[in-house]
């Protein structure tokens, strides 16, 4: 193995930009797993394809999301971070893992169910087998941990049956991973309907927040977030709206629910927007600015592709070479 540190893998689409739920509920906690493991982050862009893409927009959209990756935190002197295409042993190993998956553990995916309900113009074949290319990421890198929403765990836990299916055939090939869940991340609600989560595929620009925002274009979406009738700022269910800004303001400050209910007694929802919006505005500052330093820097950026790509692709290859030993391809002559 690369050294003794156990070893995390991680991606996400390039698909829309990367909303503050994004950040809180995931990227955050990403940022000191590397003391820890060697980490791979991906640009899941294979995965993008399965529904249909610009191709200047997902090539602008991947770029911006590897630039956010580092602009949010991520050394990429630390982390790997790289785009799955530069990879061919992605594909080449979902392949192979397709012929140990069965029609039957696709059809009960919840998010095949979702996604073909939202895309019946293009139920395609990519769409239905995407959870295997998720598998081949994970397995390509003898993972241990992914860490991952709980609407990803049906497919972390299919990797983990395929893992163990091929192992069962041809000795150990894979290692197993496991999720993992760390601190509980936030979870944040849509600010137009908090019933439902922040996306960045909703279609209504005022229902999340992206990480690329401006200043004012933050505080005018929060204050325009639906609250409740209460009238007071306090956490519980019946106030989805006020609890959800509660959560977002805690998650920045670092404060718990009864600190922000005690900073903010006897206030009004306006002026417990704006503080919301402007600490938001705050985290986002600088994360922006560094944003626009990488994106001047083409050649900084440029490098890192090459040398994580080409990383990525040396750990890939081995596996890759292991199994197509197991399954019978005959040596290569290159
Ligand atoms: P899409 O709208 O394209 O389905 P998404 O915004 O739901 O995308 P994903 O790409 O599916 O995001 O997820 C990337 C990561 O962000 C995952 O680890 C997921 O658990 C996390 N995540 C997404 N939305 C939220 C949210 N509202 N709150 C907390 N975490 C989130
Ligand atoms: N399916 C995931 C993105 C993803 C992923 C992965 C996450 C693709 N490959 C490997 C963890 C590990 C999503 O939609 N969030």
């Amino acid at each position: 193995m690369m050294n003794d540190k156990k070893i995390l893998f991680s991606g996400m689409q390039a698909t829309g930009s990367l909303t503050l739920g994004n950040y809180l509920g995931a990227l955050k906690n990403w940022l000191n797993l590397c003391d820890d493991y060697e980490c791979f982050y991906s640009v899941v862009d294979l995965h993008s394809i399965t529904v249909r893409q610009d191709p200047a927009e997902l090539r602008k959209k991947a770029r911006n999301l590897l630039m956010l990756y580092i602009a949010a935190g991520l050394d990429p002197e630390k982390n790997c971070i790289y785009y799955q295409s530069h990879v061919s042993g992605h594909a080449e190993l979902a392949w192979i893992l397709n012929c140990f998956t069965y029609m039957g553990e696709l059809n009960r995916m919840t998010q095949f169910k979702d996604k073909s309900a939202k895309h019946a113009d293009n139920i395609n074949a990519g769409l239905f087998t995407y959870p295997v290319l998720m598998a081949s990421d994970i397995l390509l890198y003898q993972t241990d941990v992914v860490p991952v929403g709980k609407d990803q765990l049906q497919h972390l836990e299919l990797t983990r049956d395929i893992a163990i299916r091929f192992n069962s055939i041809y000795g150990d090939v894979f290692t197993v991973p496991e999720p993992y869940l760390g601190k509980a991340g936030a979870k944040i609600m849509s600010l137009q309907d908090p019933t439902k989560k922040m996306s960045k595929s909703d279609e209504n620009p005022n229902a999340s927040i992206y990480l690329t925002d401006d200043r004012d274009t933050v505080i005018r979406k929060f204050k325009r977030a639906v609250t409740d009738s209460e009238a007071r700022i306090h956490y519980c269910e019946e106030q989805p709206g006020v609890s959800n800004l509660i959560e977002i303001y805690g998650a920045v400050t670092g404060k718990t629910f009864e600190e922000v209910e005690k900073e903010f007694e006897g206030k009004g929802y306006g002026d417990f927007k704006l503080a919301v919006g402007e600490a938001v505005a705050d985290l986002l500052t600088p994360l922006q600015t560094r944003f626009n330093e990488l994106s001047q820097d083409k050649a900084y950026i440029d490098k890192i592709i090459k040398e994580n790509g080409e990383k990525a692709d040396y750990y890939a290859t081995k596996t890759l070479r292991k199994v197509q030993k197991k399954v019978g391809f005959p040596e290569r002559i290159r």
